[in-house]
């Protein structure tokens, strides 16, 4: 990868990727694009920004052409409990966004990356040790997306030999850019509501396990899997990845570690538990491991220290 073009850099993933991959490849080698526009945002204002609608095939190829990209990472997308507020649009939005991206990519020979999740699968999979390969029946509008979208790149990589790959991410947890619409989002708010009030409700009901990652190895995953050996991938789209699992008690019992007067408690959101419980609880990624070296640095204990000092760092629970 030596030039790269990012959609939905605005969002979760895409704002600290963009900044990653401006240190490590060069600001001048990362296009930054979103359909929004935030002025004082690191994104926009720290290197090259172009607003971009990835439903807009023609400005999509015209901004791949301008820089002369090589790699797309394709991060525009609506998230599950979102996504079935109005399904037709996430259907839409992802599917004609993702078949956009395809097209560009076959026109210009670029490499793309493109995310799944662990959405992907329903509650017919197998539920503990989801493997790499197995039925995947999800229920939600989101999952049917993921699907189709795994489907579509391996597609145009047999038919036209576009270099695709992607991961099946697990919920992510990250302090720079709060989620949005995710049913994983309760093991974000968490951290800031446990900081700001000491007192949190779960909207994911007690042991509910569903498979988390910390944001820096989720970006060292993406560009872990964009930089492998193509000749060694047996499997692309997508790699079943992970780094923990747990329930919303242990990752209370986690905090309170480090806050012990933090009350935790439940007010369940039946939409999303019902989400929550379609999905694995485990998943097996000895394939990911095996083809492309994936590896993780953050298990809960790890990460829940860096959260709140990082989120301390940045003001968070100070009278707010
Ligand atoms: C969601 N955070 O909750 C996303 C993710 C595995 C879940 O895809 O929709």
């Amino acid at each position: 990868m030596k030039k790269v073009l990012i959609t939905g850099a605005l969002g979760q993933i895409g704002s600290e990727l963009t900044s990653k991959l401006r240190n490590e490849y060069g600001i001048n080698n990362v296009i930054a694009t979103d359909i929004r526009y935030i002025e004082n945002s690191e994104v926009a204002k720290d290197g090259i920004f172009e607003t971009l609608d990835v439903m807009d095939i023609d400005s999509m190829a015209l901004i791949a052409k301008k820089y002369n990209v090589d790699t797309i990472i394709h991060l525009a997308s609506l998230l599950s409990a979102v996504g079935e507020q109005n399904p037709q649009f996430a259907w839409k939005l992802n599917m004609g966004g993702l078949t956009n991206v395809l097209e560009v990519c076959k026109e210009l020979n670029c490499k793309l990356f493109t995310p799944s999740s662990i959405a992907a699968f329903g509650a017919s999979s197998p539920k503990d040790l989801t493997p790499q390969d197995t039925i995947q029946r999800p229920s939600t509008m989101y999952g049917v997306t993921k699907v189709a979208g795994e489907l579509l790149c391996d597609y145009y990589f047999n038919k036209y030999g576009v270099d695709t790959r992607g991961v099946r991410f697990p919920g992510l947890i990250s302090y720079v850019t709060p989620p949005g619409g995710g049913t994983t989002d309760y093991a974000v708010d968490i951290y800031y509501e446990a900081l700001k009030n000491k007192k949190y409700d779960s909207f994911i009901a007690k042991g509910t396990k569903m498979d988390m990652m910390y944001m820096p190895d989720a970006l060292a995953a993406i560009v872990d899997l964009i930089e492998a050996d193509g000749s060694k991938l047996i499997h692309r789209n997508a790699f079943n990845i992970t780094a923990m699992n747990f329930d919303p008690e242990e990752i209370s019992a986690e905090i309170k570690k480090h806050i012990p007067d933090f009350e935790f408690g439940y007010n369940v959101d039946p939409v999303r538990q019902a989400i929550a419980e379609s999905w694995p609880n485990s998943l097996d990624a000895s394939c990911a491991v095996n083809e492309w070296g994936f590896k993780f640095e953050y298990d809960l204990a790890k990460m829940t220290k860096d959260m709140l000092e990082k989120l301390k760092s940045k003001g968070i629970g100070i009278n707010n």
